[in-house]
């Protein structure tokens, strides 16, 4: 997968996408990951990217023209344009399993008040929040989905994947895991873990799931769109 980033702060993706699984699917050319400064894409001296809103009002607005620029000059044939914006559609596992099936993934960071909205209805494909609430700039935000995404892509996780992923495919929270020691300062692990029947353990993993889930997160249990 092709993952292109326009952003006001390239630096801020120094770091996250360095490291871990990211960095591996980097490598194993799993993933294609650029980062690309919006102001490149600017002509006048003070590459200037925003601009006062019309009507008034307080903070500055993305200006379309870098916007639409950077865009034609990055987008293909079979790019999705994304935009981070705390107005767009909630992300979650569903989202991020469809954008996996993707071939290049454009993500346009937003910052101060937002963008001009004609870049909105011409340029951006889909909106993507990842929370209700707001941030400097999409640069976090497009990490986040980057990395949920790229765990996602096949080959860059082994049978890790299958488990972890699998768990919320089927809406519920993770069972709780325990290692060894079996004992630690005086705290215990439930003993059917230590039992060696496997049929006895599914059970008590799919018991707990449900149980935490109700107790923790009732709303995945009526939410059917994560499945
Ligand atoms: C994304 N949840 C919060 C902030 C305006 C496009 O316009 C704006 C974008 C941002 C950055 O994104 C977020 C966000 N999901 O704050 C303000």
């Amino acid at each position: 997968m092709k993952v292109d980033v326009l952003t006001l702060f390239p630096e801020m993706f120094a770091g996250p996408l360095d490291v871990s699984i990211v960095q591996r699917a980097r490598t194993a050319g799993l993933l294609e990951l650029g980062v690309h400064n919006l102001r490149d894409w600017t002509h006048d001296r003070h590459k200037t990217v925003d601009d006062k809103p019309f009507g008034g009002g307080p903070g500055m607005v993305l200006k379309p023209e870098p916007l639409f620029e950077a865009v034609e000059s990055l987008a293909r044939e079979n790019t999705r344009v994304l935009l981070m914006a705390p107005d767009g559609q909630r992300f979650d596992q569903a989202l991020a399993r469809h954008l996996a099936a993707e071939q290049h993934l454009l993500f346009i960071c937003g910052s101060y008040e937002g963008v001009d909205e004609r870049v909105r209805e011409a340029l951006v494909d889909l909106e993507i929040s990842i929370g209700d609430y707001v941030l400097t700039n999409g640069g976090l935000p497009a990490m986040v989905v980057i990395d949920a995404v790229t765990r996602l892509l096949p080959g860059v996780l082994g049978h890790e994947q299958s488990a972890t992923d699998e768990s919320f495919s089927h809406g519920l929270l993770e069972y709780p895991h325990y290692t060894r020691p079996a004992e630690f300062r005086g705290l215990t692990v439930p003993e059917v873990l230590l039992s060696g029947n496997h049929a006895q353990i599914a059970q008590w993993r799919a018991q707990q799931a449900r149980l935490r889930t109700e107790r923790r997160r009732p709303d995945l249990l009526q939410k059917q769109s994560n499945q």
